[in-house]
């Protein structure tokens, strides 16, 4: 058994009493109350969902394991040369809640190495897609192709006891997560690059990895692991955790788990909205004649976005009430390694303009940049200009968060999900409308 496999496995054994008490001697006890709002308003605020990996503070922000994002950056191993944490460091913290010695981030890097070698048909699935298919779609394409790996599938249909689901799914989410980064520049470089595929060096740890397979100078490597991490979880209850969590339920493996993941992190208002961000800067630009606009202009050109009936890409939140932290470190990064780049002074300058629209406008209630609002600009600064590629760099992070989850789901026995469904005129006779 690897040293992270058995790590998990002691906490597994730790953990496992607690829920079990909870459900079992405090069961009816009740957790806030539900309004009509909330049923017909796609459950926001309802709490009806548990796990230990992530908690986001509306007003603070994310803590990965009780860390908040700058602790995660100061206190995990960094890659030597490097400012930022290895991301097999950060799995290992997601996975145990304990903050990895450099002896802990290299087994899990060696795990990760010895599980990436991707199949060849899927290349040569990618290969038969369309070259303007979507990137999202190709990903969650060829993640669906490989559901005949699952270990998880292999042993279920052995008889394998349910205490030990946990197991297999372990198998399958470390397989998975090390294949993750050359299958995502594999479709970077066939649908971008003129197909010149860069085969993956074995001796990189995986951000470094996936930024030689990008064709990527230095410190594009530091760009891809503080990307993956920041991207990794935002608790349970957004689209994509959800989702994944969600499909995981049913006992469907890893592979159509995180594929249903990726399908809703494609949507415009969730991790869509980073490609939507740099759309409609080039939008403002293109209408600008490459001009950098004033403040008055901006605020015109974000007026007539809200008249015409669109959202903001970039601004907003449903649980968050702040500026998303995850946004600060990616601008603490610009700011030190791009602060002279156009597309940051534009960011910059829609950091000023657009929360106080927002705010007088009245809908929105929370006017500030999310996490989506800065991560193309310090792609597009590095040469990832294509921005409907950037959702699947998204894509990649949030797997390691969902993954995580979903082990110990599967560790602590959550049964499927099944929640209840009532009809209008139901809720008419409770609201007492005639
Ligand atoms: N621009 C314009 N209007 C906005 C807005 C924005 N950025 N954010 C919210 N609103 C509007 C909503 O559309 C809604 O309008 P209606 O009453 O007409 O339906 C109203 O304000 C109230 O919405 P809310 O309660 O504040 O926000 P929700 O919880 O319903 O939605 C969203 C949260 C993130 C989807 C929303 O803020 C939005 O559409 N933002 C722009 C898209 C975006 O940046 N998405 C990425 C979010 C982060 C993320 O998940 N990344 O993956």
């Amino acid at each position: 058994m690897s040293k992270l496999k058995e790590k998990l496995f002691s906490k597994i054994e730790e953990w496992r009493p607690r829920t079990e008490r909870l459900v079992k001697e405090y069961g009816d006890v009740k957790v806030g109350e539900v309004t009509i709002s909330q049923v017909i308003g796609g459950m926001r605020g309802v709490k009806c969902l548990t796990t230990d990996i992530s908690y986001l503070d509306p007003l603070e922000g994310i803590r990965f394991r009780g860390f908040t994002i700058p602790e995660v950056l100061e206190k995990l191993p960094k890659v030597p040369n490097g400012e930022m944490p290895y991301v097999e460091g950060f799995f290992y913290l997601l996975l145990t809640g304990e903050v990895p010695s450099k002896e802990d981030v290299e087994d899990v890097a060696e795990e990760f190495r010895k599980r990436q070698h991707v199949p060849q048909y899927i290349f040569d699935l990618l290969r038969t897609l369309p070259r303007d298919t979507h990137p999202m779609t190709m990903f969650s394409s060829a993640i669906t192709a490989m559901q005949r790996e699952s270990v998880f599938v292999k042993q279920y249909e052995k008889g394998i006891n349910k205490h030990d689901y946990w197991d297999p799914t372990y198998e399958d989410a470390l397989n998975l997560l090390a294949k993750l980064p050359q299958i995502a520049s594999y479709i970077y470089r066939m649908k971008y690059r003129g197909d010149t595929i860069i085969t993956p060096d074995t001796s990189l740890d995986m951000g470094g990895n996936f930024a030689h397979m990008m064709g990527i100078a230095k410190p594009y490597d530091d760009v891809s692991r503080l990307y993956f991490v920041l991207h990794s979880d935002h608790e349970s209850g957004n689209v994509s955790a959800h989702t994944g969590h969600l499909v995981a339920s049913a006992l469907s493996d890893i592979y159509y788990s995180i594929s249903a993941m990726l399908n809703g992190l494609a949507g415009p208002l969730h991790g869509l909205a980073n490609q939507e961000v740099l759309r409609w800067i080039q939008g403002v630009s293109d209408h600008m004649g490459g001009k950098i606009p004033t403040e008055d202009e901006m605020k015109q050109f974000v007026w007539d976005t809200l008249n015409s009936g669109q959202v903001v890409p970039g601004f907003g939140h449903a649980v968050l009430r702040k500026t998303d932290p995850r946004y600060q470190a990616q601008r603490d990064f610009s700011l030190k390694h791009l602060p002279n780049d156009p597309l940051f002074k534009y960011v910059d300058v829609l950091y000023k303009v657009v929360p106080p629209i927002l705010v007088e406008q009245g809908k929105a209630k929370n006017p500030w940049p999310n996490v989506d609002a800065q991560s193309g600009v310090i792609q597009w600064h590095y040469g990832v200009t294509e921005y409907d590629f950037y959702t699947v760099l998204f894509g990649v992070g949030r797997a390691l968060g969902v993954t995580a989850n979903i082990i110990w789901d599967r560790a602590l026995g959550y049964p499927i999900e099944r929640p209840k469904s009532l009809t209008t005129a139901m809720l008419e006779e409770i609201a007492g409308i005639k």
